[in-house]
């Protein structure tokens, strides 16, 4: 079976704490540290920005994936100097012109993605299959870390993976809220090759207790 895909939601990590926890990320080899981008209109909340993007990549070569929760995503993608394999997703009702920003964001060597609140349409999925590098599911409604997965989402998530084994390359499927191991093990079920790490699991507490939760959480989903 292949290596389920961790990405840490580094918004979960106290500031102080950041510097220690990617010292973790890199001793596991973690896929990529995700990076919540609110806007305060999209969603009722402010999160983490370009500056902050800046010093985290200047103390790691890990991939880092930003989700822009926002109006206007094409501003934004702007904003942040990505490097190669760093990944970028933006919800696509946010936007006039979803497919042309997916093209603008690969045309920069950067995975672009789709991300999917649990009432957004899979239609836009359907007509970008060809560009698509990956889907980031939200199994939470977008906003806040420690919220509890809707009760429609294995049932999208599995309709979402059929819909992109259909690409003629492959299509990633990450999920993103409250993916607790008891959650992980149904996601993967459903077509999951990765997942968005935060409260539920590996950063409840401090860096000192990442190994403990890291070596629990993936016996736990085997
Ligand atoms: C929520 C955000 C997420 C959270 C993550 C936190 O708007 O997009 O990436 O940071 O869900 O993890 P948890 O385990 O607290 O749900
Ligand atoms: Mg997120």
């Amino acid at each position: 079976m292949k290596k389920l895909g961790i990405y840490p939601s580094i918004m979960c990590c106290k500031p102080w704490d950041v510097k220690a926890f990617i010292e973790k990320f890199e001793e596991y080899d973690i896929t990529s540290i995700h990076f919540d981008v609110m806007d305060g209109h999209y969603v009722p909340n402010v999160m983490l920005g370009s500056a902050f993007f800046k010093d985290i990549a200047s103390i790691t070569k890990l991939p880092i994936d930003v989700h822009l929760m926002t109006l206007e995503p094409e501003k934004f993608v702007e904003y942040f100097p990505f490097r190669e394999n760093d990944y970028c997703c933006f919800h696509p009702e946010t936007t006039n012109q979803p497919y042309r920003l997916l093209q603008q964001i690969k045309s920069k060597g950067v995975k672009a993605g789709y991300a999917i609140s649990p009432a957004t349409s899979i239609e836009y999925i359907k007509n970008s299959l060809s560009v698509l590098d990956y889907v980031l599911v939200m199994s939470i409604n977008p906003g806040f870390a420690a919220q509890k997965m809707v009760p429609d989402h294995l049932p999208k998530l599995k309709e979402i993976s059929e819909l992109c084994a259909k690409a003629d390359h492959k299509i990633e499927i990450i999920v993103d809220g409250n993916t607790t191991a008891e959650n992980t093990k149904k996601m993967i079920e459903n077509g999951a090759d990765g997942v968005v790490a935060g409260t539920s699991s590996l950063l409840k507490y401090g860096p000192e207790t990442f190994d403990k939760y890291y070596h629990d959480y993936m016996e736990a989903i085997k």
